[in-house]
């Protein structure tokens, strides 16, 4: 068993997200491989306008594989999301997400994010909106399962949205479909579930992938999250893939990147 450290690098810098790396692709890729790092999550604003090839040659020089596509800068940046009431912004996600699939393919992991682009319920009626989600996660499972894919379901904590907040919610989901998988990210656990280490024992064999920030969002050790405890967890649920560091780059990203590595890499055997 082995669980793998990568971080997640937002492919533009313009947007307020803080928890995304920004800056040159091929500086931070140099700093990322120089710490230890194996992987990179690359959250990807548009699928149709990303130069694969490129992209394929920075993170194979580097010795690094991407971990993840994650896809929450289609909603921050377009307002694309999968549980719409207007079918046109809906129909625009799904072809996003169908994009996403294909090149996550050409990039190497078949891996998907579902976070922030499932939208919001707002005041609006929730019932037709979760509906309408349940509905575009069917017709993106059908496709993932044509190209072998996995899309990554992501509970979100309440302040971000209010479709899909804690894990029994997205199990609910996942249980029904071959293709969709659970993304724990410790810090929307943390804030959702009674008890965060507990949450990845009873998440356990759903788990295709990881995000981690401490109980501040900021970089693992700099909060009150028990580090050892959360990769022990992880470890004897069997999970054996990527983890991806997603928190605020503060004072930078440099010691970001670093306090990361330094608090996981001895825990990640
Ligand atoms: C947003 O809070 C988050 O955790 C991202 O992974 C979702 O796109
Ligand atoms: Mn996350």
């Amino acid at each position: 068993l082995h669980i793998r450290l990568s971080a997640v690098y937002s492919l533009t810098p313009k947007v307020s997200f803080d928890v995304v790396i920004k800056g040159p692709l091929d500086k931070v890729l140099g700093l990322m491989s120089n710490l230890g790092y194996e992987g990179v999550e690359l959250n990807i604003p548009n699928p149709f306008e990303v130069d694969i090839d490129h992209l394929r040659r920075a993170v194979k020089n580097h010795g690094l594989e991407v971990s993840a596509i994650s896809t929450g800068l289609s909603y921050l940046v377009y307002g694309y999301s999968l549980s719409s009431l207007e079918g046109e912004l809906r129909e625009k996600a799904i072809e996003f997400f169908k994009k996403y699939i294909d090149i996550s393919d050409d990039l190497g992991c078949r891996k998907v994010v579902i976070g922030l682009a499932r939208g919001r319920c707002g005041r609006t009626d929730c019932k037709s909106l979760r509906d309408n989600l349940v509905n575009s996660i069917s017709t993106l499972n059908s496709y993932a399962e044509g190209k072998d894919s996995t899309l990554l379901l992501e509970p979100l904590n309440r302040y971000e949205t209010d479709l899909i907040n804690n894990l029994p919610e997205a199990l609910e989901i996942i249980k029904a479909y071959s293709n969709v998988k659970l993304l724990f990210d410790t810090f929307h656990m943390m804030l959702e579930e009674r008890n965060v280490y507990d949450a990845i024992d009873r998440a356990g064999p759903y788990i295709g992938h990881v995000h981690l920030a401490d109980s501040n969002r900021l970089a693992p050790g700099l909060g009150m999250l028990d580090w050892e405890r959360i990769i022990y967890r992880l470890v004897r649920s069997g999970y054996n893939g990527f983890a991806s560091v997603e928190a605020r780059a503060e004072p930078d990203i440099e010691s970001l990147l670093k306090t990361s590595a330094s608090t996981l890499r001895s825990l990640l055997i």
